[in-house]
């Protein structure tokens, strides 16, 4: 049994990288960018035939496993690969599973495109490329969900959980965390969502993350 991820940690395959490292799995590691064509090259395109990173195949007994869409490999490999020991990042009960899917189908649905435009138009593009107009709507409608989370942090901390979806850090933190450390692009949008923006660092500031964010 092997695993392969596909995919540089600068961009969406930090996902199951970062899973895989809070894991402890032993993986290849081939680091497909985004940028110069090399997801549209035929080879690309028969892993995912959407022509993106990241990609992640699981080589099995019964035969090959290939997962794409960051979320779904991050959790994959929480699911599949890790110890259900209620330490790891994996899910050790069904509330946690639930949490961790409806928090990453959140995050995705209703922060990621909006986190994206805010990093992008605030901080990523060279300046004369930057259109503010496109960062104050994001970062208005982000508001919404970001209110919805600072929330939930409150209720969390209220019982002594520093945690998205459990007393310890799991996969649903890290698929949240993995787009909204976009949002620290905004200083008024992380100065309206103080535990947001505190629950983001604790995440960034994981050995994990770190180790990931090393190698690129
Ligand atoms: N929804 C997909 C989006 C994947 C995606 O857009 N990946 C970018 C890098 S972050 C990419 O591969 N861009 C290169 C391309 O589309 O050719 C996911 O989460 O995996």
């Amino acid at each position: 049994m092997s695993l392969t991820i596909h995919g540089i940690p600068a961009s969406r395959a930090l996902r199951p990288l970062w899973a895989a490292a809070e894991l402890g799995l032993a993986f290849e590691h081939v680091p497909t960018p985004f940028a110069g064509g090399a997801t549209r090259t035929p080879e690309h395109l028969a892993l995912n035939p959407n022509g993106h990173i990241p990609v992640l195949i699981d080589r099995r007994p019964e035969g090959d496993v290939t997962v794409w869409e960051s979320m779904a490999c991050a959790l994959y490999l929480a699911r599949v690969h890790g110890e259900v020991d209620g330490v790891s990042i994996s899910p050790c009960t069904a509330r946690e599973e639930a949490e961790a899917l409806r928090w990453s189908f959140w995050t995705v649905t209703e922060c990621e495109v909006d986190a994206l435009t805010v990093l992008m138009h605030r901080v990523a593009m060279p300046e004369e490329r930057r259109k503010p107009a496109l960062a104050d709507a994001a970062e208005r409608r982000l508001a919404v969900p970001l209110r919805v989370l600072e929330a939930h942090l409150q209720t969390q901390q209220s019982q002594g959980q520093a945690w998205l979806a459990a007393e310890r850090f799991t996969v649903a933190d890290l698929c949240v965390a993995s787009v909204l450390m976009w949002a620290r692009a905004s200083r008024p949008l992380m100065a309206a969502h103080p535990l947001v923006h505190a629950w983001v660092q604790r995440c960034l500031a994981r050995p994990a993350y770190r180790a990931v964010r090393a190698d690129g």
